[in-house]
């Protein structure tokens, strides 16, 4: 399925973006923990270039433990500190607060040798449309965070949110496009909810879903459903026999594959098919 998405919006994405990026020392990019390769910006190398970096696998109690492990040894052989998070946690400000430090600890060192002391690190926060930066923003920005108001030097208006003793945060998070030249690309972040549904069939969607799903080992269609890919000649007729099983049905007693594929897709983003990551490092994508 190809999914013919914003590039409209994407000039302008990418404006603001090129001119946010500019007022901060780190960039921390929020990445999809279940697709971290499709959740990522195609130029993001290009954007925060000179500027420190931590990317957050964010989503991550959506996503296989073990996959993510994977990907965090993987980031890290290409030169990026990365952790696990659940952004709406309340132990998230204090892995990221952790992991900001040592990422930008070679700063805090340089600043004091020079005898320059409390130089707070400018941060931003950027990431694909519904890869969880307001919920992140908001965490940090919690009970124990104030709002710093403007800072000098800084663009006027600019609010920033006072982290912790070292970190500011600008309060309003960068919004990078993802890529949509890919069909795989363009599947994975329709199955996470990055991409709005009205530009969906949400019916091949799921069948889609189910098929990939069900190569998973923990068989988790049949675990929730009581149906394996087996017991269908196809799976678009999985689909509905998934639809009969759960009574999912029109008036006119036939199943009605559509809402059953708008439940299945609820499911699987609420993670209540299981935890799976869709990606991993070397992976074609
Ligand atoms: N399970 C889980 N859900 C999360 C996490 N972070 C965010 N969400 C959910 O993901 C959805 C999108 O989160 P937002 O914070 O609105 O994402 P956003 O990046 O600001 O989205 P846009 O503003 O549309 O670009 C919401 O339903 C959040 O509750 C997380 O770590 N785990
Ligand atoms: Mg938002």
């Amino acid at each position: 399925m190809v999914i013919q998405w914003y590039p409209g919006h994407m000039t302008k994405a990418r404006r603001e973006m090129e001119e946010a990026v500019k007022k901060v020392d780190l960039l921390i990019e929020l990445l999809d923990a279940r697709i971290p390769l499709s959740s990522r910006n195609p130029d993001i190398d290009r954007i925060a270039a000179g500027k420190y970096r931590l990317i957050l696998l964010n989503k991550a109690d959506l996503a296989s433990e073990q996959a993510t492990k994977t990907w965090i040894e993987w980031f890290q052989s290409e030169g990026i500190r990365s952790v696990a998070l659940d952004s709406r946690a309340n132990k998230a400000m204090k892995t990221v607060s952790q992991a900001v430090a040592d990422v930008c600890r070679e700063k805090i060192e340089k600043d004091r040798k020079r005898g320059i002391l409390s130089r707070r690190i400018k941060a931003m926060v950027a990431g694909i449309p519904n890869v969880g930066k307001s919920t992140f923003i908001n965490s940090m920005a919690g009970k124990s965070v104030s709002k710093t108001g403007n800072l000098p030097g800084v663009t006027r208006g600019t609010q920033w949110i006072r982290m912790n003793r070292e970190i500011d945060l600008l309060d309003t998070p960068g919004i990078l496009w993802p890529r949509f030249d890919d069909e795989t690309v363009g599947e994975h972040l329709a199955f996470t909810g990055a991409v709005s549904s009205d530009v969906i069939d949400e019916a091949g969607l799921a069948v889609r879903l189910l098929e990939i799903l069900s190569a998973f080992p923990e068989e988790p269609v049949k675990t929730r459903y009581g149906i394996s890919i087996e017991d269908a000649a196809t799976p678009e007729e999985l689909l509905s026999l998934i639809a009969i099983k759960k009574n999912c049905m029109k008036k006119q007693a036939e199943p009605d594959v559509d809402r059953m594929a708008r439940t299945i897709l609820d499911e699987f983003r609420s993670g209540k098919l299981g935890r799976f990551t869709l990606e991993l490092p070397g992976d074609s994508t």
